[in-house]
């Protein structure tokens, strides 16, 4: 991973903290991104397709391996909060402090997955906005699987480290995602975003077009209900998955659903509709950004938008507003749409670099006064997934 300020800050104070607090320096830096969908939302639990990249705001730790069983973890974030838990015993939910859930979560799945290692001391930051559909959740978990490979040379490759968090991320923490952002914060490449086939798990590479901003914005409307709607929309999925007959809804066609759509729940049938569209739009959207069809991009990124908002309805006002207004400024030399699982958070805006101040400034103008809410602003590039920092030791990142 190649360093810019963000990532330097982080890695400084993971790396002071590790001096100050458990008193000699970290032998590892680690770290793993968040991520920004580009289109394909909701389809990853669906076995569909998503477009995702990884972005340069991340996680980062820094870690040494311990001689005994103890995990001892210390959050930057949280005022230095010192967590430890024993590997030999059972790793049991913390009802008290939810981050050491991430971190516990991810251990004993590694554990069950019969992987061998001793314990660690860890110290971790990250600068990924959390609550905002950017994965922050997902940075933790990936950023720890990477950890304990790393620390314990663990034969363990990117897509099992995706799946082991996630697989924290249903059965330990409880919520019931899918395996996009894990895996798109695995398996990340500089400079592209990856079409994920989520039946698969299958990776194609899609080159960013050079003179391309990636642009997030975030609303800052806090995300109200986010797990119970979101196991309503699986739950929602999975039954007109039953009344098709399918597997899941990847399995149904445009024509297909159209054919039998009155044998579905109206609700039901919107949902399953948004699914059908958006997967088509995801591969397609593939297709347009390796071709750098920017135009057919917007287009496509417009529809998924609407899709969100009519059929799978998750979107909020303060998003729809933040939508329309970038895209009167950029009219067809962009795209924007709401990004990640909704109830709240960001869009992302696709642009030339030539634009990105104008939106900004109009942004800046126009949408507290709209909303009442500030908003934030990312110009964001795409990075490399999950690794160990190289070219950079633990003593030089403080001193310099
Ligand atoms: C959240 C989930 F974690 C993902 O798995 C995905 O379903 C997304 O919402 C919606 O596309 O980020």
């Amino acid at each position: 991973m190649t360093k810019n300020n963000k990532s330097q800050a982080l890695i400084h104070s993971v790396t002071s903290v590790f001096i100050d607090v458990l008193g000699y320096a970290p032998r590892k830096i680690i770290q793993a991104p968040g991520r920004v969908n580009l289109i394909g939302e909701h389809t990853d639990y669906n076995d569909g397709f998503v477009l995702p990249c990884a972005i340069d705001y991340q996680t980062i730790v820094a870690a040494s391996c311990r001689e005994d069983s103890i995990v001892r973890v210390v959050a930057v974030d949280y005022s230095n909060e010192v967590k430890e838990f024993d590997i030999t015993q059972p790793i049991i939910f913390d009802q008290d402090c939810m981050w050491i859930n991430y971190v516990k979560g991810v251990v004993k799945c590694l554990l069950d997955r019969g992987y061998e290692f001793n314990g660690a001391d860890i110290t971790v930051s990250g600068n990924v906005p959390q609550g905002a559909g950017l994965s922050s959740s997902a940075a933790l978990e990936v950023v720890i699987g990477q950890t304990f490979k790393t620390l314990y040379s663990l034969t363990i490759t990117q897509q099992d480290i995706a799946l082991n968090g996630q697989q924290a991320e249903n059965q330990f923490v409880g919520c019931n995602c899918g395996i996009m952002d894990q895996l798109i914060s695995a398996e990340g490449k500089a400079n592209h975003a990856l079409l994920i086939d989520c039946r698969t798990l299958d990776t194609t590479p899609v080159s960013m077009p050079e003179d391309m901003a990636v642009v997030i914005i975030n609303s800052n409307k806090k995300r109200g209900l986010v797990d119970s709607e979101y196991n309503t929309r699986r739950e929602q999925c999975e039954e007109a998955a039953r009344v098709f007959g399918v597997k899941a809804l990847r399995d149904v066609t445009i024509d297909q659903f159209n054919e039998r759509v009155n044998e579905l729940d109206e609700m039901v049938a919107k949902r399953a509709r948004h699914v059908i569209t958006e997967n088509d739009r995801t591969e397609q959207a593939a297709l347009a950004l390796s071709a750098d069809d920017i135009k057919l991009m917007g287009s496509l990124m417009a529809a998924s938008h609407a899709s969100m908002r009519d059929d799978f309805e998750i979107t909020v006002r303060e998003v729809d507003v933040l939508v329309d207004m970038v895209k009167e400024c950029i009219g067809e030399d962009g795209g924007v749409r709401m990004t990640g699982g909704g109830f709240g958070g960001c869009i992302v805006a696709i642009m030339p670099p030539a634009m990105v101040d104008s939106v900004k400034a109009v942004v800046e103008a126009r949408y507290e006064a709209e909303t009442g809410l500030k908003e934030s602003i990312y110009v964001c590039k795409a990075m490399p997934g999950a690794g160990e920092v190289v070219g950079i030791t633990a003593l030089e990142s403080v001193t310099a």
